[in-house]
């Protein structure tokens, strides 16, 4: 793996790596050259050794050296490098977790000169130290960050290096692709015969479509990472409180038989079909409403805009009244799902003809009352999320959209590639130079060639202490 160029920083860092507040354990980790002799002034085993071996806890007391007052029974355990998160050395004392012994631990080991980590640097000093590549030091904070399993599965494909491994083969196309163009060009007046461009470009469009193929995962499989807002609309009293307290599994939301009950909107997250769904109930549509409620309408209305999908819910006793063209002009296009809700009220027989007759819109037919239709309207919004795209099993996917963004630019490189090699005369420079922007762009997934800012701005989104 090649170990990015950027300085090393060396000097020792600390943090609490543990969340802030009352919990079974505390764990203040250290990392640097100087982790160890620190730890070892303020820890004194129980059963002294002459240095205690690598990766083994060791029991004893934290105590504070200025007068060897026991600040707290602990663990520690010495990794020395290499073997090691940052390849550095690295300590941690457990303790217990309560926010006073955690602190004074920090504090005691601040003491010692050394610094407090910045957001994230543990993992970003793996990265400088070549342990991981960039996409896998991301791979750590969408791990911690994980709102459902398939995200945690993701996350964790991302990480093992699958990800890395198949950007690292297109790489490699790309560079012996590179390799011989650049031959060709560097050394004209050797008689190389020159390549073969019929099959220069076979290879070129076989890469391409790799790195589009990939790319294209992004659509779906992002969604079980960053999850969506889902938007439950429609006309006053139609049941879509009620729908909502279905769909997340409790009674969050007033309902009542009163039209205009919900009048703010409300939230709930909850994991759908393993994506992480805001659940947003809002206001009933209507023209008429009075002061209060005309707000609440105007907030459903701008919920309804940027949902990601919309629930359009109707009442199945009033299908006829439905004013559907209204609906059509507020509803996202190709992001709705009609729900016809209270078919209980309704008479079985002539139900299909009458749906049949319906605008063309997807559409399930439920009882929110009976919970009777839901597991196909959680199908219906599964489908109509992921689209059955692709089949996302067990291959490496892109769920960032800094990764599909380099992507992307790296296609449209391979795409000029292939054009050029087609035009008359062809530039066999522009043709390398558009190869050398694709590589740059993977390398650029990678960390490889990543610029210092776009570095900076992710690891400052990690938490302390990872
Ligand atoms: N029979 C029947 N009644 C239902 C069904 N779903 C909801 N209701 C009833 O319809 C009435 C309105 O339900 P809500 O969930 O409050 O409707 P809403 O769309 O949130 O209404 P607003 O917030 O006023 O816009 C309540 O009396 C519910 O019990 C259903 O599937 N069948
Ligand atoms: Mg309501």
């Amino acid at each position: 793996m090649r170990v990015p160029a950027l300085p090393l920083e060396g000097d020792t860092i600390v943090a609490v790596s543990t969340p802030f507040g009352v919990g079974g354990i505390g764990i203040v980790r250290i990392s640097g050259p100087d982790a160890e002799k620190a730890a070892n002034h303020i820890f004194r085993p129980k059963t002294p050794a002459e240095r205690s071996s690598s990766h083994r806890f060791t029991y004893g007391h934290v105590l504070d050296p200025e007068n060897d007052f026991v600040v707290d029974e602990a663990l520690m355990v010495v990794m020395r490098a290499p073997k090691t998160y940052t390849r550095e050395d690295v300590v941690e004392v457990h303790c217990h977790g309560g926010a006073e012994p955690v602190r004074k631990v920090l504090e005691l080991i601040v003491a010692q000169g050394v610094r407090l980590a910045e957001p994230g640097e543990f993992t970003r000093r793996a990265f400088m130290n070549g342990r991981i590549d960039l996409v896998q030091a991301e791979a750590v904070a969408d791990i911690v960050e994980a709102k459902s399993e398939t995200a945690l599965r993701f996350a964790q494909r991302q990480l093992d290096g699958r990800l890395s491994g198949e950007l690292r083969a297109v790489e490699e196309a790309l560079r012996t692709l590179l390799m011989e163009v650049q031959a060709w060009l560097d050394f004209p007046e050797e008689d190389l015969p020159d390549p073969d461009f019929s099959r220069l470009r076979e290879r070129i469009e076989v890469t391409a479509r790799r790195v589009h193929d990939l790319a294209s995962t992004y659509e779906e499989a992002h969604l079980f990472r960053d999850g969506v807002s889902l938007v439950i609309g429609g006309r006053p009293n139609v049941g879509k409180s009620t729908l909502l307290n279905v769909l997340v599994g409790k009674d969050r939301a007033i309902v009542s038989p009163t039209p205009g009950t919900t009048r703010d909107y409300l939230e709930e997250p909850v994991v759908l079909a393993g994506i992480p769904v805001c659940m947003i109930d809002t206001a009933g549509l209507r023209e008429d409403a009075e002061e209060i409620e005309a707000q609440g309408v105007a907030l459903a209305r701008r919920q309804i805009e940027t949902a990601d999908l919309l629930l359009y819910v109707v009442d199945a006793t009033l299908l006829e009244s439905e004013p559907w063209d209204r609906m059509k002009e507020l509803a996202p296009k190709g992001r709705t799902l009609a729900v016809i809700n209270k078919v209980d009220l309704v008479p079985e027989a002539g139900l299909e003809d009458r749906l049949r007759s319906l605008p063309q819109l997807p559409f399930v037919a439920v009882s929110a009352l009976y919970r009777s239709g839901i597991e196909g309207l959680q199908e219906a919004i599964r489908a109509q999320l992921t689209g059955d795209r692709l089949e996302l099993d067990s291959r490496a996917v892109i769920t960032n959209v800094r990764h599909r963004n380099a992507l992307t630019r790296c296609f449209e490189a391979l795409e000029r590639a292939r054009e050029q090699i087609l035009a008359r005369p062809m530039m066999g420079d522009l043709l390398a130079a558009d190869l050398r922007y694709a590589l740059r762009a993977l390398g650029e997934i990678l960390g490889e060639t990543t610029p210092e800012e776009i570095l900076n701005g992710i690891f400052e989104t990690f938490c302390i202490g990872k």
